[in-house]
């Protein structure tokens, strides 16, 4: 079938990327990759626009938020480029009051934590966001066939955001709501879903060709209370953007135990950090779906030789996959030389080269 027979949907000109290809599990000229936190600290580029600019006025600007999302795809050649943003940005645009503070991450000023406060979380409608639709709609036309991932943070890592007031190590207050309050708690991801996925609709409908739900912290939970407090809301964001046909990752930290559940909750591809061997994280994800990852990001510190047998590890245990992307697995870790991460993709495409 040639391009202009298809179907509409399929006549974007990025539904042919390799990125694309290995979501939807179909054969790729190499084995795509790009990585999370890609756009920001490593680069002294982004360092240098981003210059007296906070974190989060940078990401009402759409022309800087083109700049920064295009700088890595620039340098390094990946296959697709992340929506520059943080999880936090539509809890900003609800009026929620937060701020991300340097070297500490999103700090809440008031935390969520009785039934009254959830009132502060109003729905989010597009007028809150026009930033995010300008700036896609500026970078989908730069970026050409590369397709550009849209994100959001998951309803169980904002809350605990949320609840805890900031970054946390043991999520206990978050775990004592969930806990303690379930009705609470379950009416609190609730409407986190909810504002997740008018997020990403948002991003979609500007043009993002995929989207991923972040839920870093989620590890920090057993199976049980995974399914039993996280996955409806979790599943909820994804039953809402299903229709628009576009790839689902679904990623978490520490989630060795979960990949199963993930997957289920509506992925259409698993993001894996680096505790788990490919192959056995296509066995606890099932068929149907593909798989994301999973270099440990602190490998790219050692000399060149073992970035590449790490990287071989990696492709090794992917050969039999369905649909491999690759990617670290978890962020770029900011004192990352750039250089290691554009011979990264040169390595990864010239070895999966067919
Ligand atoms: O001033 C700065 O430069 C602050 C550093 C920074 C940056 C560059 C923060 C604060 N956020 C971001 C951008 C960002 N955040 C991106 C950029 C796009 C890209 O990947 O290239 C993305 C995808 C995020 C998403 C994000 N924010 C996540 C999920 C991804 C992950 O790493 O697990 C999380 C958990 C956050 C919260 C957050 N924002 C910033 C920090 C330092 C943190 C983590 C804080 C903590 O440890 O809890």
């Amino acid at each position: 079938m040639s391009a202009n027979d298809r179907p509409l949907a399929q006549q974007t000109p990025t539904y042919d990327s390799a990125f694309l290809k290995a979501c939807r599990r179909e054969p790729v000229p190499h084995t795509p990759v790009w990585f999370m936190r890609q756009a920001g600290r490593s680069l002294p580029e982004y360092l240098k626009v981003r210059e007296g600019i906070p974190m989060l006025d940078s990401c009402m600007r759409p022309e800087l938020v083109t700049e920064i999302t295009l700088q890595p795809v620039r340098r390094h050649k990946v296959d697709a480029a992340i929506y520059f943003s943080d999880i936090v940005v539509p809890l900003k645009a609800i009026g929620v009051d937060l701020d991300i503070k340097p070297g500490v991450g999103p700090v809440v000023a008031e935390p969520i934590r009785r039934r009254e406060d959830l009132e502060r979380l109003r729905d989010l409608t597009p007028d809150d966001i026009p930033y995010v639709t300008e700036a896609i709609g500026m970078l989908t036309g730069e970026l050409g066939s590369t397709p550009l991932i849209g994100f959001a943070g998951a309803p169980f890592t904002l809350a605990s955001y949320l609840v805890e007031g900031g970054p946390s190590r043991n999520h206990e207050n978050t775990k004592a709501l969930m806990y303690g309050d379930p009705g609470l708690w379950a009416d609190l991801l609730d409407r986190l879903a909810e504002i997740t996925a008018a997020f990403l609709k948002v991003q979609i409908e500007a043009g993002a060709s995929a989207v991923q739900l972040f839920d870093s912290w989620v590890g920090a939970l057993a199976p049980a209370d995974y399914r039993r407090s996280v996955m409806p809301a979790s599943s909820k964001v994804f039953d809402a953007v299903a229709s628009y046909g576009v790839p689902r990752i679904h990623f978490g930290v520490g989630t060795g135990e979960l990949l199963g559940l993930m997957g289920e909750a509506g992925a259409d591809v698993v993001g894996v950090d680096w505790r788990v061997p490919l192959d056995e994280a296509a066995r606890r994800v099932g068929p149907g779906k593909a798989l994301q990852g999973n270099l440990d990001p602190a490998v790219l510190f050692a000399p060149r030789e073992a970035v590449e047998a790490q990287t071989r590890r990696v492709l090794d245990a992917a050969a039999g996959l369905e649909g491999h992307v690759f990617n670290l697995g978890h962020g770029v870790l900011p004192t990352t030389d750039p250089d290691a991460l554009t011979r990264l993709v040169e390595y990864v495409h010239t070895r999966t080269a067919r």
